[in-house]
């Protein structure tokens, strides 16, 4: 289905809902990989049970001025053995020939998982596997893959359940660490030679201040809150995420994929709706930012569409803000 050409700051796509878009650049192309909201009036809770998505539409776009496409469906829920409900937030990586999809969804005890699937092409189909990744947990796997190693991102908090796994294992009445505590970070893991599991424990990510300091769960305007991504520009990391309640994508430096990352300020100030959510991608010599907002439905928090904005570099490599609606 051909869909409109790019504009600055417009839904790429305006016949479903989209969001959380993870974008990559596979075989020449711009591949857009969102969550696909559905058209449901629910009320929003903290738990994020809004979010009750059941499949995965691919978008890609030849270049600037081609049409957005519209893949159509390329995973569903009711083909994926072990997954209850909630497709989440999605990413996509390619290894030898072959192209992997992973996202987060509920097992059958309501516990949020991550899962993998695999296809031939990047637009898809693909065939999940039969059970979620051995030690999976929590929420919005970003996947970076650096030469022949390839590392996942993950977690969020609240809906995300990443408070509930501060031991390593569920506890579904844990909560999150008091306001002047270290923030919980996103975990990473490094990914085996197939890419189908942990190839390690994952590890929590440290994010800290220019003091060197942790940043404290107190701290609302620079905390992880969900959604991390990765990328690296001239040698170094960027690990980039959602301050959740305070409605920020933010990021943070360092020098190697682990960490440690300090922070360094805001990429793009709120938008319309609770959530927000990236990726930044380089695309034909410019660097692009996906994000999403609630515009296309007037503001509901469960129907989001995907956007892109050009991202710039100051010369220091610190990012400019950018202001959504300036
Ligand atoms: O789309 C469902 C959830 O909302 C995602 O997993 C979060 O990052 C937030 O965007």
């Amino acid at each position: 289905m051909k869909m409109k050409t790019l504009k600055w700051g417009e839904p790429l796509v305006t016949h479903i809902y989209t969001a959380d878009p993870s974008a990559h650049v596979f075989e020449g192309k711009l591949y857009i990989y969102p969550s696909h909201d559905l058209d449901h009036e629910q009320a929003s809770n903290d738990n994020g049970d809004q979010y009750d998505m059941e499949d995965y539409h691919i978008l890609s776009m030849d270049g600037f001025d081609a049409a957005c496409v519209d893949h159509g469906e390329a995973l569903h829920l009711r083909d994926i053995p072990w997954a209850k409900q909630q497709l989440w937030a999605p990413d996509a990586a390619y290894k030898d020939g072959t192209y992997y999809l992973f996202f987060p969804a509920r097992d059958q005890d309501s516990v949020f998982r991550i899962g993998v699937a695999t296809g031939s092409s990047p637009a898809g189909p693909f065939e999940p596997q039969p059970s979620y990744m051995p030690g999976s947990f929590s929420i919005d796997p970003a996947v970076f893959v650096e030469g022949d190693e390839a590392y996942m991102y993950f977690g969020g908090l609240w809906g995300g359940q990443l408070e509930k796994w501060q031991t390593g294992a569920f506890i579904a009445n844990a909560e999150g660490p008091a306001p002047d505590a270290p923030a919980l970070g996103p975990r990473v893991a490094r990914l085996s030679r197939d890419m189908l599991t942990f190839e390690e424990e994952p590890r929590e990510v440290s994010i800290v201040g220019e003091d060197g300091l942790p940043i404290l769960a107190g701290d609302e305007d620079r905390r992880y809150f969900e959604g991390p991504w990765m990328h690296t520009y001239n040698g170094k990391y960027y690990l980039s995420y959602s301050t959740g309640t305070t409605h920020k994508l933010v990021y943070a430096i360092g020098d190697h994929p682990y960490g440690p990352f300090t922070f360094q300020g805001t990429i793009l100030t709120p938008v319309v709706g609770w959530t927000t959510h990236h990726s930044i991608v380089e695309f034909q010599g410019r660097w692009l930012l996906f994000y999403h907002d609630s515009s296309l439905s007037g503001g509901a928090d469960n129907k989001r569409c995907v956007k892109c904005a050009e991202l710039q570099y100051n010369e220091d490599g610190t990012i400019r803000t950018i202001d959504p609606y300036a």
